[in-house]
């Protein structure tokens, strides 16, 4: 791994703090654009109240010196407004675990005598942490011409319809909608949903789609199970509060198609380079969401991220109170309706971490200027760069 990231902090303690470190020293870093993603996280159709306590504001304590990243480890603040209302207050004990939760499991694992050391760090409240790293890599990987967006693509039982919609399309009408979806219709019928839930005072879970446009090809490898970009991609989106299920490109539909149906021929096209024309391998479908071998091969990156609906619920569900040692229904103190919405920036950000750390590890270095050269001498799926040499092998002999 040539960047790791940890966070620290509680849902209402008084801040969560991120220390990112691997980011090459030399990167034009925007604050303004940390918090622009801190609010893209906050905002959506379906938020619970602690959004409106809450104006999330990286503030950044080291690693970034004059607007540059300097090469050391970047560490950010993001204060919780909401601390000052625990401050000092005895808290009530909390005894009735979730199901779905952290909170009988926290307590099981670590032998807490009240429930609440658990929801205070299992929270997702911590994503904001996770999407001030995000929005650092956001800005490397931008550096080399590589973008990172998501959509909602279903909440309930609403699906949009993207149709022909290009990616360009995708990301700029989600931006404009509620719920994040780009689907006109079908945000008003998300939204429609999302209040008959709150009706019900239950909740609502839904599936996120995310993109990486521009990845050049050779990131990730083969020749080790945790090298496997689709395993990375698979693990950092499962390690996002709430989300159960990842799919790389069309995994499941693919899963009931036939071989020749279901992979994306190669074919053999050209492309003119100021006079020059040169060839190109083309890929028709992007079945495989951009990822062959555990590496990419140049075409879009696609996964979808599968979210629950989440387990604090205003109709209760069924207990025990580990206290009064009896079954007992959930007790609520507040929650969102439909995270679904916010958490495209979550997991755009943990996208866009794979992405960098893969990046870094290829182009080696340790400042932007030592990779760019590298970068525009990266070999690309084009005949040009895969020279055969025709030969017979003897690969094994004694
Ligand atoms: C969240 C803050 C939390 C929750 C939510 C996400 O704030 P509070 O507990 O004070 O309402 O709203 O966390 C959960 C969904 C959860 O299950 O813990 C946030 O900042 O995103």
């Amino acid at each position: 791994m040539s960047l790791r990231f940890m966070t620290a902090g509680e849902s209402h303690g008084p801040a969560l703090t991120l220390v990112l470190e691997g980011i090459p020293a030399g990167l034009k870093m925007d604050s303004g654009m940390i918090d622009q993603e801190l609010r893209r996280r906050q905002k959506g159709f379906g938020a619970g109240p602690r959004m409106k306590i809450e104006t999330d504001h990286a503030r950044i304590l080291g690693g970034v010196m004059n607007d540059m990243t300097t090469g050391a480890p970047i560490a950010v603040e993001i204060l919780n407004a909401d601390h000052a209302s625990w401050k000092n207050k005895a808290v009530k004990q909390m005894t009735t675990p979730r199901p779905g939760h952290a909170d009988l499991t926290g307590a099981v694992k670590y032998g807490y005598h009240d429930l609440r050391p658990a929801l205070e760090r299992a929270s997702a409240r911590e994503t904001a942490a996770r999407v001030a790293a995000g929005a650092i890599c956001k800005t490397l990987l931008s550096q080399f011409g590589i973008r990172v967006g998501g959509y909602v693509v279903s909440i309930g039982s609403v699906t949009a319809n993207l149709g022909k919609m290009t990616f360009d399309e995708r990301l700029s009408n989600a931006e404009k909608s509620d719920v994040h979806c780009p689907d006109g219709p079908a945000s008003i019928k998300m939204q429609q949903e999302i209040d008959e839930i709150i009706r019900l005072k239950d909740t609502l879970g839904g599936i996120i789609e995310v993109v990486a446009l521009n990845v050049p090809a050779g990131l990730g490898s083969f020749v080790q199970w945790d090298k496997r970009l689709d395993a990375r991609l698979g693990a950092a989106l499962l390690s996002i509060q709430a989300i159960k299920g990842v799919e790389i490109g069309e995994a499941f539909e693919n899963a009931h198609l036939t071989g020749t149906q279901a992979h994306d021929a190669i074919k053999l096209g050209y492309e003119l380079k100021g006079s020059k024309r040169r060839s190109k391998l083309i890929r028709p479908t992007n079945r495989a969401g951009g990822i062959e071998g555990g590496i990419t091969n140049g075409e879009p990156v696609i996964l979808r991220a599968a979210m629950k609906p989440i387990a604090t619920t205003l109709t209760p569900l069924t207990t025990v109170d580990l206290a009064a040692s009896m079954e007992a229904p959930t007790k609520y103190e507040r929650s969102d309706f439909c995270p679904v919405p916010r958490a495209v920036a979550v997991v755009e950000a943990m996208l866009a971490f794979v992405l960098a750390d893969a990046l870094i590890e290829k182009l080696g270095g340790d400042s932007i200027e030592e990779m760019e050269p590298r970068f525009l001498k990266l070999r690309q799926a084009r005949l040009e760069d895969l020279p055969m040499d025709n030969r017979e092998h003897k690969w094994w002999s004694d």
